[in-house]
């Protein structure tokens, strides 16, 4: 599985993001079969989690883990684990009180489909069932390698994490703000679940302190460059293949790196952001190039 192009990543995207999406809908059809009858939160879940996405993140922790040899079949329940949160995360960004969008990934949001209640407990049960899926067996053996998975995972999406990320977005809609601030504030909300996608490979594959510190300082370069990419796409994208509505990061004075450097200052920082991601790589060899090639990818994704 080595590409020599670039341009056999979105394949390989591809047949990741089939494989995580069969994961998931395996992982539905068990929690509804031990619930034993209809609920509409199992249909809401499964709408505002099965909705497309590029399944990135879990593109991320089954590349890294198969630099220590782990298989796709044993890292595919933390990687369904962290498309919950991720999900979640969406479905809650959507709603009135926090973005307030109508579309996402070319659909009616979750609260446009349903309703508010709905999409705010779709969510809930979509973030307690990634810590359900991460305590099964299935994605681990060893029940302290789980605890510390659970733990990671509960850190980065918390209130110093992805959670606290979006609380300091949001205050940060009220107030001038340096460069320094929006890069913390973008590592919390964006960067956390991609420091957690390495880190759970690195807990997996029973990694190295070394290589989990190069790693380390991988994911925190890509988190970054995948937000800024992001807010880039608000200014420059194309609305229909994003999936969503265009340019409202500008019209509400959301403080973004775009906002205060410009778009070619930012597509200038992107590139030094791949470049120093892929460095920290070096004691990889061969075996990162996709890892590499992924970052590359980030920086020209049109969605
Ligand atoms: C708890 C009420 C409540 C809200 C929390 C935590 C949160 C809301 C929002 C998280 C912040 C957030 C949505 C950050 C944006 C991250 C981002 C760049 C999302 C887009 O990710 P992609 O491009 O999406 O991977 P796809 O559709 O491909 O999965």
């Amino acid at each position: 599985m080595s590409p020599q192009t670039q341009e056999q990543i979105p394949l390989l995207m591809k047949s990741c993001a089939d494989a995580v999406n069969q994961r998931l809908s395996d992982i539905f059809d068990d929690n509804k079969k031990s619930y034993g009858c209809d609920n509409v939160i199992d249909t809401a879940m499964r709408y505002g989690c099965l909705n497309g996405g590029k399944r990135i993140r879990p593109f991320l922790l089954i590349q890294t883990a198969s630099l220590f040899n782990i298989g796709l079949h044993q890292s595919l329940h933390a990687a369904a684990a962290i498309e919950m949160v991720h999900s979640y995360s969406l479905i809650h960004d959507d709603l009135p009180a926090m973005d307030d969008d109508d579309t996402r990934r070319g659909q009616p949001t979750l609260h446009k489909k349903f309703d508010e209640a709905t999409a705010i407990l779709a969510g809930d049960a979509l973030l307690t069932l990634a810590f359900e899926t991460l305590a099964s067996e299935q994605t681990a053996i060893d029940a302290s390698t789980r605890c510390v998975l659970i733990m990671k995972l509960a850190k980065a999406s918390g209130a110093y994490g992805m959670v606290g990320g979006q609380m300091l977005d949001l205050l940060f809609e009220k107030q001038d703000v340096y460069d320094d601030m929006i890069t913390h504030m973008q590592h919390l909300k964006t960067g956390c679940l991609f420091d957690f996608s390495c880190q759970a490979a690195t807990i997996l594959g029973n990694a190295t302190q070394q290589e989990t510190q190069a790693l380390y300082g991988y994911s925190q370069q890509i988190g970054l460059l995948f937000q800024i990419t992001d807010d880039l796409l608000d200014y420059t994208g194309d609305s229909k293949i994003i999936g969503k509505k265009i340019g409202k990061d500008a019209s509400r004075h959301k403080a973004s790196i775009v906002a205060s450097m410009g778009i070619t200052q930012a597509q200038q920082h992107c590139q030094m952001l791949s470049d120093q991601a892929c460095a920290h790589l070096k004691i990889f060899g061969r075996k990162a190039t996709i890892l590499k090639k992924l970052a590359k990818f980030i920086i020209n994704r049109v969605a």
